[in-house]
């Protein structure tokens, strides 16, 4: 019999992680045995909501049965070809992802920093092949506060310390504006401006909602300037903010965005970029790729996952629940909150300096059986799977009010 097969206490697992992993992690000591929709059960039969879906991969919520179902199927005949031949989930993957995006082209990856990665080699090489700036001088503006992966390159123009310490020496060509501040992307643009890249709304950062209207702003400058527009919508796309894509609030289609996390409901990783024939034809055959990205496991679960988002209206739910959510979170007159801000199911709830941090609220949270992440050490972040019910948000609200008047 497996030695797992024996269920053990939580403490028999953290030991095991503290013991044999990476201290690159702070989690929370919940041990989780299995999930099923909104909710998770620890080793010692203990349920909770989860309120983070694994940083919205789990839009469709945790072990959705038709993307199991696709998964099992499709691990029964082929999981992986490699690219140096065909297979029969990749087309009818991508005929999908661009029928429901509006897209015409997507270069598949895997992980959100692969994509990420992908994106700037694309707006580069479209910068030398189509826009006409000089060898080597393309520049790319991003935004102060992003989080967009953890490779050398993305941590290269963070602006957080921690993200970059002792990682250098960084990428060159990244130029750093204020989020939310469209006159400091104007200025910033030179001839070699190739791209400006940004979050819809800030994830990491802090659940940070531009100003109304500022997506389409900088659209708008970016047009006029022929700079091209990255949409990182990995973790705001596929429902999250109440949007199929959280660009839609302002009625933008980025020329390029980029996908992941819930991509695959969480089942793999998948990531993907899409844009135009005339952006994506700046590559030929080599010039970029990936030994797992596009394989027909990945793209038969993907699939599904495109498809019961739509099919069960989570994106409709996550509109209505997150409305809903964020109003009660509101009302709940906390001297320890300084704001409710958020979009959909992406919501954020910004503390005081006299709370003394998020990460006891989220113990506290956990306590009671809500799982919450505290990010940058004052904002307790709720993000549930989008097919959240109104009674599951009310058996939180019940949790989450006690605990944010501090009585813990
Ligand atoms: C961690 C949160 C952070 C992302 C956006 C690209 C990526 C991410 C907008 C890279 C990844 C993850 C990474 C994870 C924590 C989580 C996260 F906001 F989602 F909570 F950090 F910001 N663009 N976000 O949010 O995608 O390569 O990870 O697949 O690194 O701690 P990845």
């Amino acid at each position: 019999m497996h030695f797992l097969e024996q269920q053990q206490t939580s403490q028999y697992y953290i030991d095991l992680e503290e013991h044999y992993g990476a201290n690159n992690y702070h989690p929370l000591d919940v041990v989780i045995h299995e999930a099923a929709g909104c909710w998770v059960t620890d080793v010692d039969g203990k349920q909770y909501l989860d309120c983070l879906s694994a940083y919205s991969c789990v839009n469709q919520g945790h072990a959705h049965p038709k993307i199991r179902e696709a998964l099992i199927e499709q691990a029964g005949r082929v999981t992986l070809t490699s690219r140096a031949f065909r297979n029969d989930q990749f087309g009818p993957y991508l005929e999908t992802l661009c029928k429901l995006t509006g897209y015409q082209r997507v270069l598949p990856m895997n992980t959100g920093a692969e994509a990420v990665e992908t994106a700037i080699k694309m707006v580069r090489k479209w910068g030398y092949k189509v826009k006409g700036i000089p060898a080597e001088r393309a520049e790319i503006i991003i935004c102060a506060g992003n989080f967009q992966g953890r490779t050398t390159t993305i941590i290269g123009f963070s602006s957080e310390d921690q993200y970059r310490d002792g990682f250098g020496p960084f990428t060159p060509g990244f130029i750093s504006v204020p989020y939310g501040d469209a006159a400091a992307l104007e200025k910033a643009i030179t001839p070699n401006t190739a791209a400006f890249m940004l979050e819809p709304i800030q994830g990491e950062g802090g659940i940070i909602v531009p100003p109304a209207g500022y997506l389409k702003r900088v659209a708008d400058i970016c047009k006029r300037n022929n700079v091209l527009l990255v949409v990182d919508e990995i973790q705001t796309g596929l429902g999250r903010t109440g949007k199929l894509l959280a660009q839609e609030y302002d009625d933008v289609r980025g020329d390029v965005i980029l996908l992941g996390k819930a991509l695959s409901g969480g089942y793999y990783p998948v990531s993907a970029v899409l844009s135009s024939n005339e952006i994506m034809g700046v590559f030929n055959p080599g010039d970029h790729g990936s030994t797992f990205g596009g394989n027909p496991l990945g793209a038969a679960v993907a699939r599904v996952a495109l498809n019961v988002l739509v099919e069960e209206r989570m994106v409709e739910n996550a509109a209505e629940m997150g409305e809903y959510f964020q109003e009660q979170l509101a009302e709940i007159n906390s001297p320890y909150v300084n704001e409710v801000r958020g979009r959909g199911l992406l919501i954020g709830v910004d503390l005081k300096p006299e709370a003394g941090g998020a990460r006891r609220f989220c113990e506290a949270l956990r306590d009671q059986g809500v799982l919450c992440k505290e990010t940058h050490g004052h904002i307790i972040r709720f993000a549930p799977p989008l097919i959240i019910t109104k009674e599951e948000i009310d058996w939180a609200l019940e949790r989450v009010r006690p605990v944010l008047m501090g009585q813990f």
